[in-house]
């Protein structure tokens, strides 16, 4: 176990504790408690977000008309993407170009999510890259399940993300006048784009308003928090680490199924810039690629960075648990090795 910084509990990874011994993982320890600064605003708008969202669930699955249940899934499909293929992919990590109706479209798809708007979304997620799984890291995956899930948006943030903030450069973004425009007006953008559109949407064949609210804004709203969320939570907990045994970030399918291919988080930490989020980045796991090759096609995205599978090899060979499928351990005897878990 790597030792630990004294005051603030942020762990200190050291040169000397690399590739000491190539089959023990060196990952940060769980973070010690911390004081919780409860802004109960948020904890009742959750609760009753949740409640909203389970009865629309039992509407989506029983009473809505098909039409509606399908405009729901498409919403789910949009505003995941203003997410997976805007905030983090195009805006967090530059890891591709886009024009500006692809920006456009993006900010839209974005705002259907209510994830904040762009500028805060990425400050954070750089902010997460930067100083993962220490308290500068706005969701330390170290403070446990339900921090890293929904608790830290419960909370007062740490004032370690506050007193490092300043060192994220946010100037390209905030270069964008889309996005000046989204952060600008979002109090309008927001409830328009989605709760209110999508209630009303539905009435125009036939679906009750009641329905089109609880199915549309409010189900379809917390599903999409929810995985968006899981990639906090699970994808910092329970997976193989084919790229890097010393993170906390592992692969798991099962997630980057239901968040059109942001699942693979030990590869998306090793490496940030790949478009893909992804070493392979097969469509059916992973819709979000599907999204920016198409978009590519048409010429509104341009400039994806991607990594050489030689880089890749290199660094599974250097740094990975020894998962990973083509350039893994060729024999797992070790049984710490074999409770390395496959997805
Ligand atoms: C939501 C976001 O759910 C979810 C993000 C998930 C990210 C996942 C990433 C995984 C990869 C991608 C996978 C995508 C998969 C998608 C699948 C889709 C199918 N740097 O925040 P304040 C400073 S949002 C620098 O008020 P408090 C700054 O000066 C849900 N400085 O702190 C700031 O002022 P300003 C809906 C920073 O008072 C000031 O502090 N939204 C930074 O402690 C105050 O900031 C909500 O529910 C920074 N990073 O409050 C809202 N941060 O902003 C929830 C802060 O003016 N949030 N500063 O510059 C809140 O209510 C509050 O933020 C709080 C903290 C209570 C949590
Ligand atoms: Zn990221
Ligand atoms: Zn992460």
């Amino acid at each position: 176990m790597p030792p630990q910084g004294q005051q603030t509990g942020s762990w200190v990874l050291f040169e000397s504790d690399l590739n000491k011994d190539a089959t023990t993982p060196i990952v940060p320890p769980s973070a010690e408690k911390r004081k919780w600064e409860i802004v109960w605003r948020n904890v009742i708008l959750f609760v009753f977000l949740h409640i909203g969202g389970v009865y629309g669930a039992y509407l989506f699955l029983t009473k809505a008309m098909w039409t509606t249940r399908l405009f729901a899934v498409i919403l789910y499909l949009c505003s995941g993407l203003g997410i997976t293929a805007g905030a983090h992919r195009l805006w967090a990590h530059k890891s591709y170009k886009a024009k500006l109706p692809l920006r456009i479209l993006l900010t839209i798809f974005n705002t259907i999510a209510f994830q904040d708007s762009v500028l805060d979304w990425a400050r954070d997620h750089r902010m997460h890259h930067k100083y993962s799984e220490t308290d500068a890291d706005p969701h330390n995956a170290t403070r446990g399940f339900f921090f890293s899930h929904v608790g830290w948006l419960l909370v007062r943030k740490h004032r370690e993300i506050k007193e490092k903030g300043h060192t994220i450069d946010m100037s390209d973004l905030k270069a964008d006048p889309v996005l000046r425009f989204q952060k600008k007006y979002y109090l309008i953008l927001m409830p328009l784009a989605c709760f209110i559109l999508p209630s009303i949407i539905p009435t125009l064949w036939g679906e009750s308003l009641w329905n089109g609210y609880f199915v549309c804004a409010i189900f379809r709203y917390v599903y999409v928090l929810n995985v968006t969320w899981l990639v906090n939570s699970a994808a910092h907990k329970w997976g193989s680490k084919p790229y890097d045994k010393n993170i906390n970030p592992v692969e798991t399918k099962s997630v980057s199924l239901v968040v059109l291919g942001e699942g693979f988080h030990n590869y998306h930490h090793t490496f940030p810039w790949d478009y893909k989020t992804a070493e392979l980045g097969e469509y059916s796991l992973n819709l979000s690629k599907l999204f920016i090759d198409t978009m590519s096609i048409i010429g509104w995205a341009y400039d994806l960075k991607t990594v050489s599978s030689d880089v890749i090899m290199k660094r599974v060979k250097r740094t990975g648990d020894g998962s990973h499928k083509e350039w893994g351990y060729e024999e797992l005897n070790d049984s710490s090795q074999t409770k390395i878990s496959q997805d």
